[in-house]
């Protein structure tokens, strides 16, 4: 039997065997469809960006590996992120950040960067018929250091509040261009080594340091702030943290950023998930995967990211959830890594969109435990990836482990010439 049959054959008993427990395969090949992923730009090329300022120092944000075959300019990472797409099914969105403008060989700091900068992504992304998301970038440059937003000197604080209002600018000019709202996210690395004494006081300053930033009131664009467990180097405080932002973003009506490497590493994100709903507007994510002390580890299936999109499908909040990745491995091929973190997200919402929720929902509502508990069990192992193969043959893309071959290709004929 050829591909095409054998998928088709075993996609047919997966929908009689859904059917038994009352879920309709066809539509939920219909609702991933209609999922889009925010594609981050900077695992293509460890976040390194395309000013002209120089070699940056200042911190804040790291990646490791040396795997040879990295973006180095606009042209590279737009030829990266095209093949990317011809691997993944769906509309997805591609997440730029400030540092990857086109500044055509200009040197242009932080606070000077504009929507002009932007004008060629702008038009390049309608043609791919990506939409864009955008975020501001306080690290990596001389005037980084430990403090941004929360800097007590002025000056150093100011260079990053007009850098931040510019970047709404921005997101707010993508939006309208794109005709769709672009998503914002505003993460700042400020933190402290160690024992820090007056931990209110930058935390005020970071409060005054926003409601400055978000004064103005843009209609194509949504602000989202992100919080962080602690950067390397600023182990003992960190200003943004997720009590900060959440008690912010409550307060103010902005979109909390979970980033889900930025947590203790027992901590559930996905039963974050139904408290935000109720208290902030939308839910803006970073599907990311935490190793340790890295949080930024290539996203794969496991259950932290399979409970979340369950818990969103369950929560019906697909409509109120923007879905992003972050994570920036510079060790693989760096397309691969795309490719296994975006189908993995992809999977996770399709095993999500595949649970027998009704059955599941009657049964806690009449109280019985034990039949929810079996459903669940049982429902682990159901042919889901028979439907998954059926999402990959319906968009025309390579199945199952297909891919790794056009990516080896693609490092034989394009990045190992790099
Ligand atoms: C860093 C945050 C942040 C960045 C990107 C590059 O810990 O997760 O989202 O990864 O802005
Ligand atoms: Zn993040």
């Amino acid at each position: 039997m050829n591909q095409t049959d054998l998928i088709q054959k075993s996609y047919e008993i997966a929908k009689e065997r859904y059917q038994a427990v009352g879920v309709n395969t066809d539509k939920a090949l219909e609702d991933l469809q209609k999922i889009s992923i925010s594609i981050h730009c900077w695992q293509a090329d460890d976040v390194t960006g395309f000013e002209n300022l120089g070699n940056l120092g200042g911190g804040g944000i790291q990646a490791t590996g040396n795997y040879p075959g990295k973006a180095r300019n606009i042209d590279e990472i737009r030829q990266d992120i095209e093949k990317v797409l011809t691997l993944i099914a769906g509309n997805h969105r591609l997440n730029l950040h400030a540092i990857y403008g086109d500044f055509a060989g200009k040197v242009v700091d932080r606070n000077e960067v504009d929507p002009s900068h932007f004008a060629s992504w702008m038009q390049w992304a309608k043609e791919k018929g990506l939409k864009l998301d955008f975020n501001s970038t306080s690290f990596g440059h001389p005037k980084s250091g430990d403090l941004t937003l929360s800097n007590p000197h002025k000056e150093i604080r100011d260079f990053w509040i007009e850098h931040t209002k510019r970047c709404r600018a921005i997101a707010e000019a993508m939006g309208q261009y794109q005709n769709d709202p672009c998503i914002m996210n505003l993460w700042i690395h400020d933190g402290m080594k160690d024992q820090t004494v007056n931990r209110l006081k930058y935390r005020a300053i970071l409060e005054k340091s926003l409601d400055e930033i978000f004064a103005t009131n843009y209609k194509n664009m949504k602000d989202c702030i992100e919080a962080k467990l602690f950067g390397i180097g600023l182990e003992s405080y960190t200003v943004g943290s997720y009590d900060f932002y959440l008690g912010y973003g409550a307060k103010n009506q902005k979109i909390v950023t979970l980033d889900t490497g930025h947590f203790h590493l027992t901590e559930s994100i996905a039963d974050k998930i139904s408290s935000l709903l109720l208290f902030t507007p939308e839910i803006m994510l970073h599907v990311s995967r935490p190793i340790r002390w890295d949080s930024d580890h290539v996203t794969i299936l496991n259950d932290d990211v399979t409970d979340l999109a369950k818990e969103i499908v369950r929560a019906e909040a697909l409509n109120r959830v923007h879905i992003g990745l972050d994570y920036f491995d510079a060790s693989i091929n760096r397309l691969g890594a795309y490719v296994i973190g975006i189908r993995a997200t992809q999977k996770a919402f399709l095993q999500g969109l595949l649970e027998p929720i009704s059955q599941l929902k009657t049964y806690e509502e009449n109280e019985q435990y034990f039949e929810r508990l079996a459903l669940l069990e049982e429902a682990k192992a159901l042919p889901w990836n028979a439907v998954w193969d059926m999402f990959c043959l319906k968009n025309n893309i390579a199945v199952g482990e297909d891919y790794i071959a056009e990516i080896q290709q693609y490092e034989k004929h394009v990045t190992s010439k790099r």
